[in-house]
């Protein structure tokens, strides 16, 4: 949307020279691929998030470092991170602080429709991208997740719908599936199943959001998923690493 363009256009401060010669765009990128298939994690990945769309804050001071310290210490195969400010009250400076704090996987989570945005994600130091088949184009998405591969970069395709299939390239490492309808804020587990049966076998699935009992990732794990995205059910608790042990007792 046009809001979103022109803080982007604003916030073009850096040149993709500046990016390429930071500290973290030479760091070697940790694999979430191998991460989720590392059968002494738990397949979950975990979101550090402070506001959402639908609720407002859920836990605007929360503490970055310690939140994914438990996270990781409890058995996240990787910690996605909000770093857009607009909608979910995120920043660069929770995903470094993430960074600097794991030895699992980051994802940055943001609307990413630029190459710019591409090379920024590796600079603040990102292993995982995300781009949202509902906001780009069959060729946009080419484009972007070829860049993000040339720079070392996994990508994870999300998407909505059946017809956004033809979206998904050789290019994309993992792919997710929304629960979530991101007009209508509806939770549909059986839409996202019928979904899952029409990939490709060889790539890892993801099932994202709405995700509140234990219960649920079994029954997801069973009809094929083997990762689990989940925010709002830990980041509501004051304490999130509480709330994520109840998924790996
Ligand atoms: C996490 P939840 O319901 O557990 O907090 O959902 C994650 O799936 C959600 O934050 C999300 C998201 C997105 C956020 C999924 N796709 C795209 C921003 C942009």
């Amino acid at each position: 949307d046009q809001k979103r363009i022109e803080i982007l256009e604003k916030q073009k401060i850096n040149s993709i020279e500046d990016f390429k010669n930071s500290e973290n765009f030479n760091l070697p990128v940790i694999s979430s691929k191998a991460s989720i298939l590392d059968e002494s994690k738990s397949g979950i990945i975990a979101e550090f998030k402070r506001k959402s769309p639908s609720k407002g804050f859920i836990n605007k001071d929360a503490n970055v470092k310690y939140v994914v310290a438990g996270y990781e210490k409890y058995g996240a195969s990787v910690v996605s991170v909000l770093t857009d400010e607009l909608f979910f009250g995120g920043s660069f400076e929770d995903l470094k602080q993430a960074k600097a704090t794991l030895s699992i996987p980051v994802l940055r989570k943001d609307f990413i429709v630029d190459e710019y945005q591409v090379y920024e994600t590796k600079a603040i130091g990102a292993d995982l991208m995300l781009l949202i088949a509902e906001c780009l184009t069959k060729d946009e998405v080419y484009n972007l997740a070829k860049i993000a591969k040339e720079i070392g970069l996994e990508v994870l395709l999300e998407l909505h719908s059946e017809d956004q299939l033809d979206k998904v390239n050789e290019f994309i490492d993992l792919i997710g599936i929304n629960n979530r309808d991101l007009k209508t804020f509806h939770v549909d587990i059986e839409k996202s199943k019928q979904i899952l049966k029409q990939l490709p076998k060889d790539l890892i699935k993801v099932a994202e959001s709405g995700i509140s009992d234990p219960k649920t990732v079994k029954e997801l794990r069973k009809a094929g998923f083997q990762s689990f995205l989940i925010g709002e059910n830990f980041m509501k608790n004051e304490n999130p690493t509480e709330a994520f042990k109840e998924f790996v007792k």
